[in-house]
C-alpha cells in the first residue's frame, strides 16, 4: 500500500489540520501517521509496531493506554463530564491536589490548576507578581529566565525560554522586563558527563553578577529555570549549580521557580527534580506526565506560605484573579488521579530509578560511534549529541531520527542531538532494542 492508499483507507484527508511544531509540507509529502498505541508501542497507519523512545513528547510516563487510566476517564465522562471551579466546585479538583501535595516538596502544599505547561508558566509568572504586590514590593516585575530553556509557547514562556529559533519571528513582541541566564551546555571539562556533571556551578553566580548589578533585586520577581533543559538538548545541571540558584534567590527575596513540566512525574526518579536534586523551589510548574499524558492538564504548586500571603494579606473578595475554563476539569483530574495510582501501584518512580544505570550504560555506550561529539543522561533522560554537517544544522540529527523511525523507533531530534525519555514502565529487553536501534542507525549514518 503506497501512502494515498493508506490515507483513503484510514478517511484521513491532510490538508486542514495545521500542525504545531511541524514542517508541515514535508510531513504531509511522507506521513507519520499512528493509529493505535499500546504500553511502549505505536501502531502505525501501515500496521507497523514502534517503539515510544520519547514518553511520545516526554509525557506518557506510565505507557500508553493504561486500562487504570482509560477506565477513569470513561467513568468520568459518564459521571460528570464538565463542572467549572470558579465558585463552583467538585470534588476531584480538591482531591487531587491534596494528592499532589502529598507528592510536593515539604511545604508546598497547594495547587492551582492549568489544562497545559504554557498556561502554568503564565500563571507562576503571575503569582510571583502578584505575590511581591501583595507584600507591598510590587517594584518585583522582572522575570529571569536561561538560554536554551523552554517553557512554552505563550507569550511570558516564551519571553523566558532561551530557544533562539523560537523566539525569532516575535522577538519584538516578548516581554521587555526579562533577563537570561547563561545556558550550562558545552562546559569544559563535561563532556561524556554520567549524570550531573562536574564543572560549571560558576555560571549561576551570573545571576548576582550580571543581572541583580544590572537591574537591582529589588526589581526582580522570580528566575525561572527547568532543572534539566530537555528541549535544550537534554542538559543536566552541573553539580552545585541550581543550589548556588537558590542561595542567591533566597539572600535577595527573589522567588525561585521549577518548571517541571518534563522534570517531574519521576522521569529522574523521584516525583520531582526538586528532590532529586535536594534544592526547594517556591513555585513548581507541571504538565504532560501528570496524567501519564492522557489528558490535558497543568499546574503551578505553590509553597504553603505564598498561598497564605494571598489569603491573609488580601482584603475581602477573590485572592487571586486568574483561571481558566477548564481549571480543575474532571476528566483531566480523574485521569491524574488514575495515574497517580498507577505510578503509585507499580512504584514506578522507584523502578525509574532502578532503570537509570542500565539506561546511563546503553546512552555512554553510543560514544564512539561516527560523528558521535557527547552523550548526557540522568534518571530516565539522555541525549546523544551529534557533530552538525557543516553549513546544515540539524539535518544530520532529523535524518537519524527518520532512519530510527524507519527501523521501529521513536526519539526527538533537537537539533543534533537525539534525546531519549522512554515511559518509566520500560525493561530491559526494549532499552536494549532502543538503544541497538540506535547505534544500528549512527553507525551507518553519513
Ligand atoms: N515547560 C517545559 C519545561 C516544557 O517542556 C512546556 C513548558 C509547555 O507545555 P505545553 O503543555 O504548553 O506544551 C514544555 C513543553 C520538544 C517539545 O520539542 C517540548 C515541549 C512541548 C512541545 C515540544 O521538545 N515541552
Amino acid at each position: 500500500m503506497d501512502a494515498s492508499d493508506l490515507l483513503h483507507a484510514h478517511a484521513v484527508n491532510l490538508e486542514h489540520y495545521w500542525m504545531p511544531f511541524t514542517d508541515n509540507r514535508r510531513f504531509k509529502a511522507k506521513p507519520k501517521l499512528v493509529v493505535a498505541a499500546k504500553d511502549l508501542y505505536f501502531t502505525t497507519a501501515d500496521g507497523r509496531q514502534v517503539l515510544d523512545g520519547l514518553a511520545t513528547l516526554w509525557c506518557v510516563n506510565a505507557g500508553h493506554a493504561r486500562p487504570k487510566i482509560v477506565e477513569a476517564i470513561r467513568a468520568q465522562a459518564g459521571e460528570l463530564d464538565y463542572a467549572s471551579s470558579f465558585a463552583l466546585g467538585h470534588p476531584l479538583p480538591f482531591r487531587l491536589a491534596e494528592r499532589i501535595a502529598a507528592l510536593a516538596p515539604r511545604g508546598m502544599g497547594h495547587v492551582f490548576f492549568t489544562s497545559s505547561g504554557s498556561e502554568a508558566v503564565d500563571t507562576a509568572l503571575k503569582i510571583a507578581i502578584a505575590y511581591h504586590r501583595l507584600r507591598g514590593e510590587g517594584t518585583r516585575t522582572r522575570f529571569v529566565g536561561r538560554e536554551k530553556s523552554y517553557h512554552g509557547v505563550n507569550i511570558a514562556g516564551l519571553s523566558l525560554g532561551g530557544l533562539g529559533a523560537n523566539r525569532k519571528a516575535f522577538s519584538g513582541s516578548l516581554l521587555p522586563n526579562v533577563d537570561h541566564l547563561r545556558h550550562t551546555h558545552g562546559v569544559a571539562g563535561n563532556l561524556f558527563s554520567r549524570g550531573q556533571p562536574a564543572h560549571g556551578a560558576e555560571l549561576a553566580n551570573e545571576l548576582e553578577e550580571r543581572i541583580l548589578a544590572l537591574h537591582d533585586a529589588s526589581n526582580v520577581a522570580a528566575v525561572v529555570v527547568d532543572p534539566v533543559s530537555a528541549s535544550g538538548g537534554v542538559l543536566v545541571p552541573p553539580r552545585g549549580y541550581l543550589e548556588r540558584l537558590r542561595e542567591i534567590c533566597t539572600r535577595h527575596g527573589i522567588l525561585l521557580v521549577f518548571d517541571e513540566v518534563i522534570t517531574g512525574w519521576g522521569r529522574l526518579g523521584a516525583p520531582f527534580a526538586a528532590q532529586r536534586f535536594g534544592v526547594e523551589p517556591d513555585l513548581i510548574t507541571f504538565a504532560k506526565g501528570v496524567t501519564s499524558g492522557s489528558v490535558p492538564l497543568g499546574g503551578v504548586i505553590v509553597k504553603d506560605a505564598i498561598y497564605r500571603a494571598f489569603m491573609e494579606a488580601s482584603g475581602a473578595g477573590i485572592e487571586f484573579l486568574h483561571g481558566y475554563t477548564y481549571s480543575g476539569h474532571p476528566l483531566a483530574c480523574a485521569a491524574a488521579l488514575a495515574a497517580l495510582d498507577v505510578y503509585e501501584e507499580e512504584d514506578l518512580f522507584n523502578r525509574a530509578s532502578s532503570s537509570a544505570p542500565v539506561f546511563e550504560q546503553h546512552v555512554h555506550a553510543l560514544k564512539g560511534l561516527p560523528n558521535v561529539v557527547d552523550c548526557r543522561n540522568i534518571g530516565l533522560l539522555g541525549a546523544v549529541e551529534l557533530a552538525s554537517r557543516p553549513g546544515a544544522y540539524g539535518e544530520r540529527g532529523n535524518e537519524a531520527f527518520e532512519r530510527c523511525w524507519e527501523k521501529g523507533v521513536f526519539v526527538r531530534p533537537v537539533g543534533d542531538s537525539l534525546a531519549f525519555c522512554p515511559p518509566l514502565t520500560i525493561g530491559k529487553p526494549e532499552l536494549e532494542r532502543l538503544f541497538c536501534t540506535v547505534a544500528e542507525v549512527l553507525g551507518a549514518l553519513a
